[in-house]
This record gives C-alpha cells, structure tokens and sequence, in this order.
C-alpha cells in the first residue's frame, strides 16, 4: 500500500490530478462529477466514476506498482498489468435490466483474468446508479445487479468462483462502473464476519440472489508472513443479515466499526489459519458512503475518532443498497 516502497501500492487524493509518484501506474479511478467510459489515457487504464456533486468535491484513487505496465482494451474493459498484478475497469450502461448486461461483463472480466494469468481476484469495487430505483420489471436496481453477478458467477470454474472482499453502493450517473485487482502469485484468503451471515447465504427476502463477496480479503505476497494486506469490503449496519438502528446514523457507525473490527482482529484472522492481529488504527485509504448529505459532519467526527489521524479517508454522499443503511465503510488494513 502507500506505506509500501514495493508491491502493490495505494493513494487516495484529494483532487482530480494527481502528481506522480515515479512508481508505475497499473490503474487510476478519478471520483468526479462526471461518468468518464473505461479507457487508456497516456497508456494508463482508468475509469471516471460519477461521485461528487461538484468540482471541489474530487478524488483519485492510484493503484502503483514496481514494473512497467502494459495496458490495453479487452471488449469493453480497460485493463493494465505489470506481471504481478492485473487492473481491470468496466462499465456497463443503463438499462431497464442489468441481468444480462452484469453477467456479460462480469464473464469478459473473468475469460481476461483467465487469458493474462492472474487468477487471484483480491477486491472488487460496484458504483451503481439509481441503486433503490426499480428497474423496468419493478425489481430494485441493486437486486438485478445481485442476479446477474450470482448467475456469471455460477459458471465460473472451481476457486474463480470464490468472491473476494467488495463494495457495492450507489452513485450519481453512468449505469454500473466497476473495477477490480487481482494478482498473479501469493495467497489469497477471503474472510467472513461471525457477527454477520455471510453475503451469499443471505436468505431470499434481500432479492432473488444474494449478494457474492466476502467480507475481507487477506494477501500476502509470496515468501511473507500473516495477513498480508487486509482489504476490508463495504461494511454495514448488519449484524446476522439484519440491519440493525434504522433511523440512528450514529449507531450504524457504532455497528458498522463493530464490523469491521471484529473482521480484522486477533481471534477472526487466528480463527482463519492466520497468525496476525490488525485493528481500525491499522485502516487506510478508508472510503466512507454516506446517504444523506447532513449527515456527513457526525459521520465525519465519528470516523476521526475510530481511524487513524495518518489514514486517508474520503467521503462521498450517495445511496446505499439497502434503503434503510445511512452509512457504508471500507478500507485496507496494509502489511507492515
Ligand atoms: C452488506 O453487508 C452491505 O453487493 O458487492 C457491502 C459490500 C454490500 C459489497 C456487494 C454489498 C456489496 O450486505 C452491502
């Protein structure tokens, strides 16, 4: 992560154009007022995803590594690889049924993972727009997404088929943008939360499918120790698959750190064959998802205190995918 001189590397900026840091790009995913299609720019693969209510308002997300990267189009993806690891960003346009559209693209995804060699998939990001809206069969927006992510998912072949840590949220325009990591060596280990039944096995009254991810995922690069890096998935207000303080912003903060705490630590990482011990001091590159706009100051305060003074955090005010959630966080727990 950014504490890393090698490796896969991570920054989190406040602004649209980010200085270089002299490590190689693999991707870059700008947070902006704007949708902007999947595409390569001066050989770097990023996407624009439709965030921020205005220009003050954005954010970049760089993803570095140690080689040179070679990127490039593969339908209609934009991916970059370096050998080590793969970038990969996709977008798939509004429509009244995103089924079909999610699994096609989810499948392109998969045959390029397949076809470059990088078959482990550490973290997948979903911006969904009108995310509560039904679509035009009068199923919810996230739900349909749910389906055909299930469905692509059903077809793919042995451990491709076990979903990493995820976000799945709303956003302001541009149909589904999406993006994801994945890694050609060392392990991968995807966690799940014993406070919360795990996504996939979430029973049907959330939709005709579950949601596929898992709550974390460790990677630890060949010849290391431990957890490696923890990516944190979007967390909520969720306890067993029940949201718990509708209504009550600060209690689904509470909750939500609950999560991801008890996601991170000592007994659930030794519980999992791991031996290593993270908490939420230990978060970075912490992206925070608030519903409504007035809450954002208390959300703000709350998640100062809970996170680290040296983390980068970034807010974003968009809809969430279950209407009563208020808040939604991720994050990543990097190696030392
Ligand atoms: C939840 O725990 C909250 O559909 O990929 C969090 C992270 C959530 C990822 C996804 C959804 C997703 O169910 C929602």
């Amino acid at each position: 992560m950014a504490t890393h001189t090698h490796g896969l590397g991570c920054r989190l900026l406040r602004s649209g154009v980010p200085a270089p840091s002299g490590r190689h790009v693999l991707g870059r995913v700008a947070f902006l007022d704007h949708h902007s299609a999947p595409a390569i720019h001066a050989g770097v693969a990023g996407v624009g995803v439709h965030l921020a209510k205005d220009e003050n308002d954005l954010v970049t997300e760089v993803w570095e590594t140690d080689s040179p990267v070679t990127s490039g189009m593969y339908q209609d993806l934009a991916y970059a690889h370096d050998g080590d690891y793969l970038f990969c960003a996709g977008q798939v346009a509004g429509t009244g049924s995103y089924r079909e559209p999610v699994r096609h693209a989810y499948r392109a995804a998969f045959d390029l993972i397949a076809k470059l060699d990088y078959p482990n998939v550490l973290r997948i990001w979903h911006f969904i727009n009108d995310i509560n809206r039904a679509n035009a069969d009068g199923l919810e927006i996230y739900r349909d997404f749910c389906l055909g992510r299930a469905e692509a998912v059903d077809g793919l072949p042995g451990r491709a088929g076990d979903m990493p840590a995820a976000t799945g949220i709303g956003s302001l325009g541009g149909g589904i943008s999406w993006y994801l990591l994945a890694s050609r060596t060392g392990r991968v280990r995807n966690l799940e939360n014993p406070l919360q039944v795990p996504a996939p096995s979430y029973p049907p009254r959330y939709g005709p499918r579950p949601p596929k991810f898992a709550r974390a995922t460790s990677f630890t690069p060949d010849g290391l120790d431990g957890a490696g890096d923890l990516f944190v998935a979007g967390t909520a207000s969720i306890l067993g698959h029940r949201t718990v303080h509708a209504g009550d912003v600060e209690k689904q903060c509470d909750v939500t750190f609950g999560n991801m705490a008890t996601v991170i630590g000592r007994e659930n990482l030794l519980a999992n064959g791991i031996d290593d011990s993270r908490t939420l001091k230990d978060l970075r590159f912490v992206k925070v998802y608030v519903r409504h706009e007035e809450d954002v100051p208390v959300v703000a305060a709350k998640c100062e205190e809970a996170f680290s003074d040296t983390a980068e955090i970034a807010y974003f005010t968009v809809d969430i995918c279950r209407s009563d959630l208020l808040v939604e966080i991720e994050g990543i727990a990097p190696r030392a």
